[in-house]
């Protein structure tokens, strides 16, 4: 047999017209493809190679002539722009993809056969495309919703994808509600309005109707919707899976995705404001980071259930609107990815790129979860609309590293394979009978489950209760993260118009908590609910709030580091470099770009202005001293505002000697240095000049912390 599946030697090929002999010289279509492989490619040329000598006027009769149909450069540039759009995802249509490799730890072989865990030497070329779930291509990337976190695993047993989410319950129990949930969450149909947020009436509507959405719901209400950066935040499989060893013994999984940086997210102002000033805030962080060389790791988990336990916790594994609590099965770790590479061309990787979560590999499986089944069947057939048909595999993104020999052929729009022989069809013999079935030790081999039962269109009684999982994570979070999901229901339920919409969600509410309903209740207009429905059961899961995975360490965090000119040089130095040396990245922002001259003469180039940036895209804030006073700044409303939203914001704020009175023209509800020394108060760390050292020392630890949650946000003046 030949690497390319033609056999050695077949007697009917004696006979066989346009017979392809492996040993032969190379074809024409070889010869020409290593000429094109060979060629420069600097030129300008038409899409048919012909050099071109002028792109910038067209061919026209004469100066102010028409332009002639003979021009065929004109007609070809013009006919490819005319068609470059392609549909954008019905979901998940604005996303940002990265490439990587995924290690495992150690061989998981006891659990599965996938040669992907067999062992740590085992490296596996990953492509990530993080995404937001129900907006339009060109929404600001920090709007509330859940973002998709999808990973395709290029193994040697072919590609396995991973298609997950960072929150990781659903909104609905059975596929076939797919269409009418996303109908509602998205632009209402009649204005298209509106872009970017689940704050209207139909979304609502739905979700008050659909009691099961109540867990979803209060996930995309809660801090996990508005992520800090696409590396601060989990992502979950959602789904339960099914991992299968060589010996046939299967296991329940549920898969997670845990980021190294720890789990952090935008406050929602915070996020709102950052969709004027920086729509592209978390694609740009992510570029930023891979470009720089800072870590971009994530470690994958499994939770895993032996076969016949999937009624064991008190819910059905098969009803994704609920999650299997980490302290009941705790997370094995797996092993690591790392996300490395930046795409070449948007278009050619991120946007082509096509998940499927029907691509698995031997050693992993699926269960009868209504919501996998359905999916099961979406993937596919969504790409064939998006990618126009069904050679999307062959798109150099999606193509897989194991080698693919098959009798699939032709097909509209294109086929980039060039098949040869005469046999596409199964079985053969003009073609030496392939290509061969895979035996059962390497091909996959589908679960053997018996599957028997009456055709119904019920819901399980297992799938039952709605509730209690959404109080299990209300009773999970800070007090911090219960004020933003009330705050984000207030907004979110204050734009529904129909009353009635608005106090069933408080009803609802009221089934998972009394206090949680009084509270949301209170700011939307509607009668608090006199009485609990039920009981809050008081369990809570710990791993379910953010705080529980702060990370460690100040990597990749963004400090603004405020500067005017005759800025003390020696304060920049003494801040910069320490910073630097444990990973953060400060950036100097004044009033214009250009050199700025410094306290000692030495200029500073500065690239970022108060008008191109703002504080909303910075972890923390830091005011340089001035040999110039602060009164020759002036304090423009620029910097009054930069220092008070970060302050409203829970961001730390630093500042030394005269900067320190700027924070004090903020008019910030905190102790201030007043003589010599140091004081932190609430995350606001302020000294007196040349004490940098003493400033380091505690603004290090204050930045670790990212948000200084005890401040009261109403100290902001008005
Ligand atoms: Fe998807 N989903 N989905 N989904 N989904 C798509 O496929 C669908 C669901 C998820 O970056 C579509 O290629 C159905 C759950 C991600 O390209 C489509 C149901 C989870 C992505 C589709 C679900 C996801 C998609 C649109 C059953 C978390 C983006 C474009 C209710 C586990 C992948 C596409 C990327 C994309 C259907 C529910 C995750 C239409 C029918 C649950 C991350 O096929």
């Amino acid at each position: 047999m030949t690497s390319d599946g033609s056999p050695d030697s077949v007697s009917t090929n004696e006979t066989a017209p346009f017979r392809h002999d492996p040993n032969a010289a190379p074809s024409k279509n070889e010869q020409l493809e290593a000429v094109r492989l060979a060629g420069g490619g600097t030129q300008l040329t038409t899409d048919h190679g012909l050099p071109i000598t002028h792109t910038e006027d067209s061919l026209k009769a004469g100066q102010r002539g028409p332009t002639l149909l003979e021009d065929f450069n004109f007609r070809e540039k013009l006919t490819h722009f005319d068609h470059e759009p392609i549909p954008e995802r019905v979901v998940h249509a604005r996303g940002t993809g990265v490439h990587g490799y995924f290690e495992p730890y150690e061989s998981l072989a006891d659990v599965s056969r996938a040669h992907l865990f067999s062992g740590p030497s085992v490296r596996t070329p990953v492509f990530v495309r993080f995404s937001q779930v129900t907006w339009p291509r060109g929404t600001a990337d920090t709007v509330r919703d859940v973002r998709g976190f999808a990973v395709k695993f290029y193994t040697q047993e072919g590609n396995w994808d991973l298609v997950g989410n960072n929150i990781p319950v659903f909104f609905i129990q059975d596929a076939i509600q797919f269409p009418d949930l996303v109908h509602a969450l998205k632009p209402e149909p009649h204005n298209e309005v509106p872009t970017g947020s689940t704050a209207h009436d139909t979304a609502w509507d739905f979700m008050s109707l659909v009691p099961e959405s109540t867990h979803m719901a209060m996930w995309v209400l809660s801090d996990r919707a508005i992520p800090r950066s696409y590396r601060m935040m989990e992502g979950f499989g959602v789904n339960t899976y099914r991992l299968v060893n060589a010996e046939g013994v299967s296991h329940l999984v549920k898969f997670h995705w845990k980021p190294l940086l720890g789990t952090h997210s935008l406050v929602f102002d915070e996020a709102q404001k950052l969709g004027g000033k920086d729509p592209d805030f978390l694609r740009r962080d992510l570029y930023e980071a891979i470009d720089s060389g800072a870590p971009v790791e994530f470690e994958l988990g499994v939770q895993l259930v032996p076969e016949g336990d999937d009624l064991k916790y008190g819910f059905d594994l098969l009803d994704c609107t609920k999650l299997l609590p980490e302290e009941e099965v705790p997370v094995r770790p797996v092993g690591r990815m790392v996300l490395d590479q930046l795409p070449d061309n948007f278009f050619a990787e991120t946007e082509q790129v096509a998940f499927l979560p029907t691509n698995i590999v031997p050693g992993i499986d699926f269960t009868d979860d209504p919501i996998l089944q359905g999916r099961l069947y979406s993937y596919l057939d969504t790409q064939l609309s998006r990618l126009g048909g069904p050679n999307f595999a062959q798109i150099p993104i999606n193509r897989p590293i194991a080698p693919v020999s098959n009798n699939n052929r032709a097909g509209h729009p294109h086929r980039e394979t060039i098949d040869k022989g005469r046999a596409s069809y199964y079985p053969n013999s003009i073609g030496g009978g392939c290509p061969v079935l895979a035996d059962a030790s390497t091909g996959y081999v589908p679960r053997v489950a018996r599957i028997d039962g009456t055709t119904v269109r019920t819901r399980s009684e297992s799938f039952k209760d709605h509730f209690s999982q959404a109080t299990l994570f209300w009773n999970s979070l800070t007090p911090t993260e219960q004020d933003h999901v009330v705050t984000a229901a207030h907004y979110e339920l204050g734009k529904v118009t129909p009353a009635h919409i608005r106090e069933r969600m408080v009803a609802n509410f009221n089934q998972v908590d009394h206090g949680l309903a009084v509270r949301v209740a209170q700011g939307v207009g509607v009668a608090p609910p006199a009485a609990p429905v039920v009981e809050n059961h008081g369990k809570s899961s710990p791993a379910l709030s953010l705080a529980a995975r702060p990370g460690a360490g100040i990597a990749t965090r963004k400090v603004a580091v405020i500067a005017f000119p005759g800025f003390d040089n020696d304060d920049l130095q003494k801040i910069c470099a320490p910073l630097q040396a444990q990973g953060a990245l400060p950036e100097v922002i004044s009033t214009a770009r250009g050199p700025m001259p410094s306290s000692t003469g030495a200029t500073y180039e500065v690239i970022k202005t108060f008008l191109t940036t703002g504080s909303v895209m910075y972890d923390a804030v830091y005011l340089l001293g001035n040999a110039n006073g602060v009164d020759v700044i002036g304090c423009p409303g620029d910097v009054l505002q930069f220092v008070q939203e970060s302050f409203r914001h829970a961001k730390t704020i630093a500042a030394i000697g005269t900067g320190v009175e700027i924070v004090r023209r903020a008019n910030l509800a905190v102790r201030l240095v007043e003589g010599t020394g140091l004081v932190s108060d609430q995350g606001v760390i302020t000294a007196t000049a040349g004490e940098q050292e003493a400033l380091l020392e505690a603004f290090i630890p204050a930045l670790t912390t990212m948000r200084h949650w005890e401040r009261s946000v109403d100290a902001v003046p008005a």
